[in-house]
């Protein structure tokens, strides 16, 4: 093939290439990845920022802040864990209960993890630790249950925890109803020896977090399903499809010409 062709078709084909990317380029700006203290924020996930713009690429919910470019937070329920980790590959987050860091060797504050509608689930390799705090057994039997947790108990008051489910079968019904307050917590399982070093250990597994697996928002299936991204307008509470083209659809699919086409050229969230 002589030289001039060679080059002619190199010439094509990279105007071609650079067409597609313009395009994947407003796509981009539109929804900005962040890396925040080595996560990288990325789509379905998305920066909370104190921008004006009320519109945002990612689901509802998957809203994450940055402290001091170290620190990515999820908000979950109205608690705020730390985001570990997150995998695009496996769709895990791996989250550490902010309370917890605060005392690392002795968690208190503790809560239960909630995450009500959001499109998360727990991993296979978590597990439940119960908390049962401030209780006034030692007064009834306290032969009968295991060793309270030192740091967490005063002289009239003990706390005790154990793996979700391996409470012990108490000749007293309902020992827990003299306790102040249960709280469940995850872990991950391989942080948990088979010996009891549960009273040693669960400070150093609950600084270890835990695994959630995210999944696609059920209301994002069609958009995603046309090459597009989910996002939504707080301001006029609509959902809404950025798409491969550059514009953004109020309706559920890039596909064919229906919907309003919001015209406006949006920048997403920004700090990117
Ligand atoms: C966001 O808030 C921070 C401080 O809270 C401020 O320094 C920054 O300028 C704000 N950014 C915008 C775009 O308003
Ligand atoms: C996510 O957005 C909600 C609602 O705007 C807000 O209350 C929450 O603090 C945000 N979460 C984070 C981690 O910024
Ligand atoms: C993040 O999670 C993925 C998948 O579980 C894992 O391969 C990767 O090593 C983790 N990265 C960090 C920094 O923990
Ligand atoms: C842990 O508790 C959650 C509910 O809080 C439950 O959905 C999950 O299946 C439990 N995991 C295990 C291993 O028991
Ligand atoms: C804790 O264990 C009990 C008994 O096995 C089970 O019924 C309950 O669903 C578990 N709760 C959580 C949050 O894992
Ligand atoms: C123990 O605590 C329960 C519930 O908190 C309370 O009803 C009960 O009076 C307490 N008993 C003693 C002996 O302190
Ligand atoms: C935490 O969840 C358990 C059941 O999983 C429940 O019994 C307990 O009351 C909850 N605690 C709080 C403080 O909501
Ligand atoms: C548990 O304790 C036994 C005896 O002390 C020891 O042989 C075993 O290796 C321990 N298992 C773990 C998982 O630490
Ligand atoms: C596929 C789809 O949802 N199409 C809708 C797009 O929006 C217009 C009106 O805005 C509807 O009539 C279409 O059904």
């Amino acid at each position: 093939m002589p030289k001039p062709l060679v080059f002619f078709l190199l010439l094509s084909v990279s105007s071609i290439f650079s067409k597609t990317s313009d395009g994947s380029k407003a796509f981009a700006s539109n929804c900005p990845s962040h890396v925040c203290g080595g996560v990288i924020i990325s789509y379905p996930f998305w920066l909370t920022s104190n921008t004006t713009s009320n519109q945002y690429c990612g689901y509802p919910g998957f809203n994450l802040s940055c402290s001091n470019e170290e620190n990515t937070i999820i908000n979950l329920g109205g608690d705020s864990y730390y985001v570990k980790n997150i995998s695009y590959t496996d769709n895990t987050l791996t989250l550490v209960d902010v309370a917890v860091t605060a005392n690392p060797t002795c968690p208190r504050r503790l809560h239960n993890v909630t995450i009500q509608t959001l499109p998360l689930s727990y991993n296979r390799r978590d597990l439940n630790l119960s908390f049962y705090f401030n209780c006034n057994v030692s007064v009834w039997y306290p032969e009968a249950l295991p060793n309270p947790i030192e740091c967490l108990s005063s002289s009239v008051k003990d706390s005790f925890v154990f793996v979700n489910g391996t409470e012990p079968a108490w000749p007293l019904d309902h020992w827990y109803d003299f306790c102040e307050e249960k709280v469940v917590v995850t872990v991950m399982d391989s942080e948990i020896g088979a010996n009891n070093s549960l009273i040693e250990g669960f400070g150093g597994a609950m600084n270890e977090g835990f695994v959630l697996d995210w999944r696609q928002a059920p209301s994002c299936g069609p958009c995603e399903a046309s090459m597009g991204l989910c996002g939504f307008d707080y301001a006029n509470e609509d959902f809404l499809c950025f798409c491969s083209d550059g514009s953004i659809r109020t309706n559920d699919t890039c596909k064919g010409a229906g919907g309003e086409i919001v015209r406006r050229r949006l920048r997403g969230p920004s700090l990117s």
